[in-house]
């Protein structure tokens, strides 16, 4: 057995411990550092192979040998860390100098959309509606032949139907003709009272031309309760079309005829010294409150229906409806 002293232990301790320093000192890499610190402290590095050679000292000389390699053990572990610090901390700061941003640079562009005079229009009409207190209803554009005509006094030999009429599908149900049908699926699901506006699209089999559009939009409004009466009707329309027009304008109300209302009738505005057909008008006809199911002696209700279209164009006098629909910005940047 070779008889290892213990001063060649403690210079190759010292030696060691000079070589990691100096080591440590000059790595660049968190990567590099932490291969050092295996090749060095690890369980199979220098360190422990130096220590393993301890066994061969004499019991009294193990104390000192184990104090120093603790002593090398410590001091490098420090070492290893400082070093891990200042290299984060450095890495850090080369990643925030390359992300640094230029706020003076100056920005991209990005044009902002804005509202369709249509949807404009909408949202005009059911702000003042819900000012009222009306809650916004919608439906689907697909109806079934009785929400669209059947429940709305209309049947299938009605003579209103040749006004109305629309696209069917191959299965008998149609493109709706007014949004008058989620009204009729509301009353079904609701009891009186009932204060609704429903806009929407809605399809009639027309020939198109200025005044004149197969696709258009329309808002409608319906209120059931007990004791409504014409009045409350002529009322309601003045106040809307005082918020809608921004003037206390002259409001003319001539009769008409609609399948679902009784009595019925237009509403003219004097605007810009001539008398404008804006919206169309009534009682609700007892057969439309019977269909779903409400007692027409306890409760009456009062609706009235508007072309959006109608509407945007007279408010901001455009000549042809067609504008509405060909997305031509220099048209549509107007608004
Ligand atoms: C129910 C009962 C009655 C809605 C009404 C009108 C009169 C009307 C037209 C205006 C221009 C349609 O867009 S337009 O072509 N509308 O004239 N609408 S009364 O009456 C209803 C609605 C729902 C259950």
């Amino acid at each position: 057995m070779t008889i290892t002293s213990i001063s060649q232990i403690e210079s190759e301790l010292h030696l060691l411990q000079q070589e990691a320093k100096i080591a440590i000192a000059q790595v660049t890499t968190l990567a590099q550092l932490e291969q050092l610190r295996i090749d060095y402290l690890g369980k199979k590095g220098k360190l422990s192979q130096i220590l393993r050679e301890m066994g061969k000292l004499s019991p009294q000389d193990r104390p000192r040998i184990g104090a120093l390699a603790n002593e090398v053990k410590e001091g490098l572990q420090e070492q290893l860390e400082r070093q891990r610090q200042d290299l984060q901390a450095a890495q850090i700061q080369a990643q925030l100098e390359a992300e640094t941003l230029d706020v003076t640079m100056p920005g991209v562009g990005r044009p902002l959309g804005r509202i369709h005079p249509l949807n404009g229009t909408i949202d005009r009409v059911l702000d003042i509606f819900v000012g009222l207190g009306y809650k916004v209803a919608t439906g689907p554009h697909v109806e079934t032949d009785y929400y669209n005509f059947e429940a709305l006094n209309t049947p299938a030999d009605h003579p209103a139907r040749d006004m109305q009429d629309t696209f069917y599908l191959p299965d008998g149900n149609l493109l709706r003709t007014h949004t008058s049908s989620v009204q009729i699926r509301y009353m079904e699901t609701h009891e009186p009272p009932i204060r609704i506006v429903a806009p929407g699209r809605v399809y009639r089999r027309d020939t198109v031309d200025a005044t004149h559009s197969a696709v258009f939009h329309q808002v409608e409004l319906l209120a059931v309760d007990r004791g409504l009466t014409f009045n409350d009707l002529k009322g309601t329309i003045k106040e809307f079309i005082r918020q809608m027009f921004g003037a206390e304008l002259p409001v003319r109300f001539r009769a008409s005829y609609f399948p679902f209302t009784e009595p019925s009738a237009e509403v003219d505005v004097q605007w810009q010294g001539k008398w404008l057909e804006v919206m169309g008008c009534g009682m609700v006809d007892p057969n439309v409150l019977k269909a779903v199911g409400y007692d027409p002696e306890i409760y009456t209700g009062f609706a009235a229906g508007l072309g959006v279209e109608r509407f945007a164009m007279v408010l901001h006098q455009i000549d042809d409806i067609r504008r509405l629909y060909n997305s031509d910005l220099r048209f549509l940047r107007q608004f």
